[in-house]
């Protein structure tokens, strides 16, 4: 009897050390758990315990070299995380190591000029939401990368990278095009101070983003892409697998900002698309969302695209004879050249004639910023259930040069509380 009495003092005494340890640690945690009950810290810490005896990527002893001179290679194996350094701030569940992983990659067009740039983007999309799910990188340029631009990018994903050089014949004058017509556009437009009106580069770009980054070699190996550029940042933490997402919900494109485009860099690009409908309407889909593109049933374009320097699309759709009859068709008319236009309303007018309405996603808890414009979630709730360090005031949605209004419009999609207010 006396030596039960014992062991219970042992366990009462245990009882009231771990209690003690818990307040001490949680006092640093902040002010959200001052109030809180022992039982519900205990609860509490006992759910970030379990989460941290959770699998994090191997980093350190990656493998570098891979067998492809162009790619680093890395052991999709993890390392627990040691038992004496508990990481209380882990509370994401583990990426699923049951070969769940979809078939995706991030694809970025770069220069070796941008690795800085593109180097805190990746750390965002890596921190808030790839460091779970640990997808390859795909790096697109038209020169050769550098060794700098291959060691920065490498070190800072979790995933494998891979560098591609862009072939001649996609990042270059086609031969139907008039060269001295297109020079005399860029003086015109230099003159007219139309922002990157008088650059080649930036035409090539556009041109290549809107008809042959998914036909790259490396990009044939995937089925979903999500696109990053330089100088991004990524404001919520992204909970789940947003590839899975697009996937189980029969989505091919998606955005997160929308706006109206310069009408100087695109003035006959509705003409053409208009010729595309005439020669391919069988390319054109019922319940599609020409009410985005256009207020008079087609007539004429009201400039609205989604913005393409953030896109998560299905590959298999781009690569389909649908957009690239479509792509074939504006590049024949030369507006990549003669004219300005951007990969954004290109890109947005076929997602919207040739994909469904149900088939095109806003992504709201994306939260992202491309210079000026930043995507803010509304909902105070979904802030900060997502760890949202976005300021609301900064949201871009529903200001009267955004065109998402008219995407929740188009859908009878209801607007989140208080977008009045953010007008
Ligand atoms: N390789 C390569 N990438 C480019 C070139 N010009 C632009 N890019 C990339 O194309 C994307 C869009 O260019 P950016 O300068 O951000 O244009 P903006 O967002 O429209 O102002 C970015 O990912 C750039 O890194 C170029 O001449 N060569
Ligand atoms: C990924 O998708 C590409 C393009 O659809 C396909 O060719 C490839 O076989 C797929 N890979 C896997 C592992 O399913
Ligand atoms: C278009 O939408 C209508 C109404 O929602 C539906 O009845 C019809 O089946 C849809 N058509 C296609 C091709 O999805
Ligand atoms: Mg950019």
């Amino acid at each position: 009897m006396a030596g039960t009495a014992r062991y219970l003092r042992y366990i009462l005494f245990a009882f009231v050390c771990i209690i003690v340890i818990f307040f001490i640690s949680s006092s640093s945690s902040g002010p959200r758990q001052h109030l809180q009950s022992a039982s519900d810290i205990l609860k509490e810490q006992s759910s970030k315990w379990r989460g941290s005896d959770a699998q994090t990527p191997a980093k350190a002893d990656a493998e570098k070299a891979g067998s492809a001179a162009t790619a680093h290679v890395r052991p999709a194996a993890a390392t627990p995380m040691s038992a004496t350094t508990p990481n209380l701030k882990t509370s994401l569940p583990p990426p699923k190591a049951d070969g769940s992983r979809m078939n995706a990659t991030f694809v970025t067009l770069a220069r070796n000029s941008d690795v800085w740039e593109i180097a805190r983007s990746i750390r965002q999309v890596e921190d808030r939401f790839n460091k779970r799910y640990n997808y390859d990188w795909v790096f697109l340029n038209d020169a050769p990368f550098d060794d700098t631009f291959r060691k920065v990018t490498t070190a800072l994903t979790s995933g494998n990278t891979r560098y591609g050089l862009i072939p001649e014949q996609h990042w270059s004058f086609p031969s139907f095009i008039d060269q001295e017509r297109a020079a005399a556009v860029r003086e015109d437009m230099r003159e007219r101070k139309i922002i990157y009106g008088d650059s080649i580069s930036y035409r090539h770009m556009c041109r290549y983003e809107s008809g042959f980054f998914f036909r790259h070699p490396l990009m044939l190996e995937y089925e979903w892409y999500w696109r990053v550029e330089p100088s991004i940042e990524l404001f919520c933490d992204i909970e789940y697998d947003t590839f899975r997402f697009m996937a189980e919900n029969k989505k091919k494109y998606s955005f997160v900002l929308s706006l109206y485009e310069y009408v100087e860099t695109i003035p006959t690009l509705w003409e053409s698309v208009k010729g595309f409908i005439k020669e391919h309407p069988e390319h054109i889909v019922e319940n599609n969302s020409m009410g985005f593109l256009s207020d008079d049933g087609g007539k004429s374009y009201n400039h609205c695209h989604f913005w393409s320097n953030f896109e998560i699309g299905n590959l298999d759709w781009l690569r389909s004879k649908a957009y690239v009859d479509y792509f074939d068709h504006l590049d024949h008319d030369g507006g990549f050249f003669y004219e300005r236009w951007g990969d954004a309303p290109v890109h947005s007018i076929a997602a919207g004639l040739m994909l469904r309405k149900d088939e095109l996603h806003f992504f709201n808890d994306i939260a992202y910023y491309h210079v000026p414009f930043t995507h803010c979630p509304t909902d105070e709730q979904v802030r900060l259930d997502n760890k949202c360090h976005c300021n609301p005031k900064d949201n871009f949605d529903w200001n009267g040069y955004s065109c998402t209004s008219r995407f929740f419009e188009i859908n009878s999609m209801k607007k989140p509380e208080g977008w009045e207010k953010q007008q």
